[in-house]
């Protein structure tokens, strides 16, 4: 199946237009590495532990391995299920892709059978890439477990020490080619055209499953390069990937793509832990890091509790994902000695961004304004009518690198997109006096758990699965340290002596789904509140447990 045939294209009118203002300029990502290595060659481009790769290596490895997946038959518009830890191979990997037009799914490392295989089967995918094991879960099992699901699968590639006999090993095929120059040029012949996708991401979901989101070479490439613009980035930014590198914010907001494109350094961190990280940070010199509130507010707590931590390299901390508390902004510069920089941002496209400069009020308590001048932006009420000024209503937006439609999903774009391809975002919010955008809600039911999207209707699916569930509601409640968990509301069936959070997880442990979206917290409940409408009142649901 042609990718092209599930995806919705942007209007001649806007291609012209993206096109002559340069917002698209032709380029695909692999280009933007090869021009760097042309500025920056032998200066360090990657620090992953002990391994440290020059922008000429990391060019001729990707190469390497481009040449050798092209080998493998592999041929542009082939997609490739991709779940990686932070590591070097994962850079190299996206960078052959582009090479050749392969088309990476960026899955997270927390995913699961039941995520995996829905990507694959929905992208027809022809290869799936994963580590060995990752703290003891067995991810080249899962693999091939995937592959045994899904017909599409030919290949199952391994990052790590073991790797079975009928997988194959990554790393063997990620080498510097003998012939580089022929290489290249052979390379040159296979390159896709800038407008196809580039990469797919995977949205936050609020119906189901995640959704793909098709990112063309175009569109992410002006994604980081203005992204990189306003946040400063240039040879002299050492960039901290301490979040999962295949999410949009520390992938291209602006991400390791932007360091990469700026000529700077971008330094992997296998977990975002504040001890290990803020270690990190001080024997490298890191002058950027991105995170989410959660991540920030524990590397506060740690750097609070221990002065020790050096940090005077540290210029800028990026925080995204969900909203700070404008206490916890307020501790940043203090206790960090780093400005602030709020990204409110979507895998599908709009990136909102607070400037370094601007007045720290601003910057506390606002989620900053649209990176680009393309950006349209629109605030509406519930008839799709634009609020007064101020006032606030859900976020429209459309742009030069805002999707137009999901992969595969007409019926879901008929919702989440106007006939004129403004995308819902399901965010509430509202201008600020200051001219900036302040997030206030959402009307999509979804628990933003740390950062991370959990539909409450794929939470809810799974539940109904187990025998003693007569309803069951999955809400977000405040949290502390996540900022929000999921807690599960459940009618249990008459005949049932009760149920137990325990009992629960390990259902969702069986199902195969990935960890975060297991419930925190379990009510069982006589009833559920219904509004006029007879659906379930969320809002009151949480109201009520919220008081408890
Ligand atoms: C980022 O992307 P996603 O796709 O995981 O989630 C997008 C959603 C937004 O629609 C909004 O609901 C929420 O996450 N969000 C924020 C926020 N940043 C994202 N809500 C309040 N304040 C913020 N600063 O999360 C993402 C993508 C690129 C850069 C940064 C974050």
């Amino acid at each position: 199946m042609k990718i092209a045939e599930g995806l919705v294209a942007w209007p001649a009118d806007f291609v012209n237009r993206y096109r002559e203002l340069g917002y698209w300029n032709g380029k695909t990502l692999d280009q933007y590495l090869k021009e760097s290595a042309e500025k920056y060659g032998d200066k360090e481009a990657i620090t992953d532990g002990d391994i440290r790769l020059t922008y000429k290596e990391l060019e001729m490895l990707a190469d390497g391995l481009a040449l050798n997946l092209s080998k493998r038959g592999f041929v542009s518009g082939d997609c490739i299920v991709v779940q990686l830890p932070n590591c070097w191979e994962f850079v190299a990997l996206v960078y052959a892709c582009a090479r050749i037009g392969l088309v990476p799914i960026m899955a997270l490392p927390g995913h699961r059978l039941t995520e995996l295989s829905y990507f694959a089967d929905h992208s027809q995918a022809r290869a799936i890439v994963v580590p060995d094991q990752i703290k003891g879960f067995d991810h080249q099992a899962m693999a091939w477990e995937v592959a045994k699901r899904c017909s599409s699968i030919q290949e199952v590639f391994v990052v790590g020490e073991m790797v079975l006999e009928n997988s194959v090993d990554l790393r063997s095929l990620i080498q510097i080619p003998e012939l580089v120059l022929e290489t290249r040029e052979l390379l040159d012949q296979l390159r896709p055209d800038s407008q196809d996708v580039a990469v797919f991401l995977l949205s936050g979901g609020t119906t189901g499953l995640p959704k793909l989101i098709p990112r063309s070479h175009d569109d992410y490439g002006y994604n980081f390069r203005q992204s990189a613009a306003l946040c400063g980035f240039d040879s002299s930014t050492v960039y901290l990937v301490a979040l999962p590198a295949s999410h949009n914010f520390p992938l291209a907001c602006p991400g390791l793509l932007g360091v990469l494109y700026a000529g700077g350094r971008v330094v992997m961190a296998r977990s975002p832990e504040p001890d290990y990280c803020l270690n990190l940070i001080g024997t490298e010199r890191v002058t950027v890091a991105a995170a989410v509130p959660a991540v920030a507010q524990r590397w506060i707590d740690s750097k609070t509790e221990n002065q020790g931590y050096d940090l005077s390299s540290l210029q800028a901390i990026e925080v995204g994902g969900a909203k700070i508390a404008p206490e916890v902004a307020r501790k940043v510069k203090p206790v960090l000695g780093c400005v602030l920089q709020q990204v409110f941002g979507m895998a599908e496209g709009l990136l909102n961004y607070t400037s370094l400069t601007d007045p720290d009020e601003v910057i506390w308590n606002t989620q900053g304004r649209p990176m680009s001048p393309a950006d349209e932006i629109r605030i509406v009420d519930d008839d799709d009518m634009p609020v007064r000024d101020g006032e606030m209503g859900q976020l429209m937006t459309r742009g030069p690198y805002t999707l137009r439609g999901y992969y595969r999903a007409p019926e879901h774009n008929a919702r989440s997109f106007t006939p004129d391809g403004w995308y819902r975002t399901g965010d509430v919010v509202r201008w600020d006096s200051s001219g900036n955008l302040v997030v206030e809600g959402r009307t999509k039911d979804l628990i933003n758990r740390a950062g991370e999207k959990i539909s409450a209707e794929e939470v809810e699916n799974l539940i109904y699965r187990l025998p003693s569930v007569a309803q069951v509601a999955a809400i977000a409640l405040p949290d502390k340290r996540y900022g929000e968990r999921n807690c599960v509301v459940i009618v249990l069936r008459e005949d049932c002596e009760g149920l137990t959070l325990d009992e629960v997880r390990a259902a969702m442990e069986e199902f195969g789904v990935a960890k975060y979206k297991f419930p925190d917290q379990l009510e069982i409940v006589e009833s559920l509140p219904t509004t006029n409408v007879g659906k379930i009142d969320k809002s009151l649901l949480r109201k009520q447990l919220g008081q408890q």
